[in-house]
């Protein structure tokens, strides 16, 4: 998944792959498994190795049938559903993520809250909507790369969350990459998109393995980007506000 993104300038990209960050990918894998984490759980670290938590809610926008259930099962390192049940309410999913930053070696882990609401419920019952913005820090925009009309329906989808003074990270999501044969989208206009929305695209879709590597580029774009918008933030007078206090675990 997440082909063609360039490494950032933040994070260390493959840092999974090395030795170093063993100790650390650990505490997120169970079994040679992700860890699936409560709503109260987080990693447990040594207690001479200080790593801070950084905590966000990322919710999942796109037409019935996108995958956005699937999405964030796939990156929580779930089963994914191999039918379509339309998810009748919010669900959220919490993962970690350790990153290394580029600049300073300073290990963070990221704690992201993946709001999943299924896209007719949030159409037909109003409240949800506002429960979902509410201090969110990230959207992914999800189409189907089998699906013309999620596609064509991204620009709605984006206009809802834009706000006079959004500090929102917005990244656009093609799934199910994997079906390319039955695409309805050009890579073309993918490209094309991306360039009049200013907004990075990334594609999923396959199989889900237990590694790694397949989530990897995908969390480490998003954690980019998060990070960024904290650094930007901290130049505010209000400052950042997703450090867990006192979370030296
Ligand atoms: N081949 C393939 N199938 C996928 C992919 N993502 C999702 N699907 C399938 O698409 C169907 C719908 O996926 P869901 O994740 O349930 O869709 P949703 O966006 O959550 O839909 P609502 O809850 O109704 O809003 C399921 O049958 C999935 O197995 C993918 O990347 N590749
Ligand atoms: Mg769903």
């Amino acid at each position: 998944m997440a082909q063609d993104l360039p490494p950032g300038p933040i994070i260390i990209a493959d840092w999974h792959l090395c030795a170093e960050s063993k100790d650390f990918f650990n505490r997120i894998l169970q079994k040679k498994k992700r860890r699936q984490f409560g709503l109260l759980e987080s990693p447990m670290m040594a207690p001479h190795v200080a790593v801070e938590t950084v905590q966000y809610k990322v919710f999942l926008s796109g037409k019935s049938g996108v995958g956005k259930t699937c999405l964030a099962a796939r990156l929580a390192g779930l089963s994914t559903p191999s039918m379509h049940y339309e998810t009748t309410g919010i669900e959220t999913i919490v993962l970690y993520w350790p990153v290394k930053l580029r600049e300073n070696g300073r290990v963070l882990f990221f704690r992201l809250q993946l709001w999943d609401c299924g896209e007719n419920a949030l159409r037909r019952f109003d409240h949800l909507l506002p429960s979902c913005k509410e201090q969110v820090d990230a959207v992914l925009f999800l189409f189907s790369f089998t699906d013309r009309t999620s596609f064509d329906d991204l620009p709605n989808q984006i206009a809802r969350w834009s706000g006079p003074s959004d500090q929102l990270v917005k990244m656009v999501v093609g799934t199910k990459f994997d079906l390319f044969m039955h695409s309805d989208v050009t890579q073309r206009e993918v490209r094309q998109f991306q360039e009049t929305q200013g907004l990075p695209v990334l594609r999923t879709g396959g199989e889900v393995s237990d590694g790694l590597g397949d989530v990897a580029p995908f969390l480490n774009c998003l954690a980019e980007r998060l990070w960024h918008q904290d650094c930007m933030a901290a130049t505010l007078p209000s400052g950042p506000t997703h450090y867990r206090e006192g979370a030296l675990i």
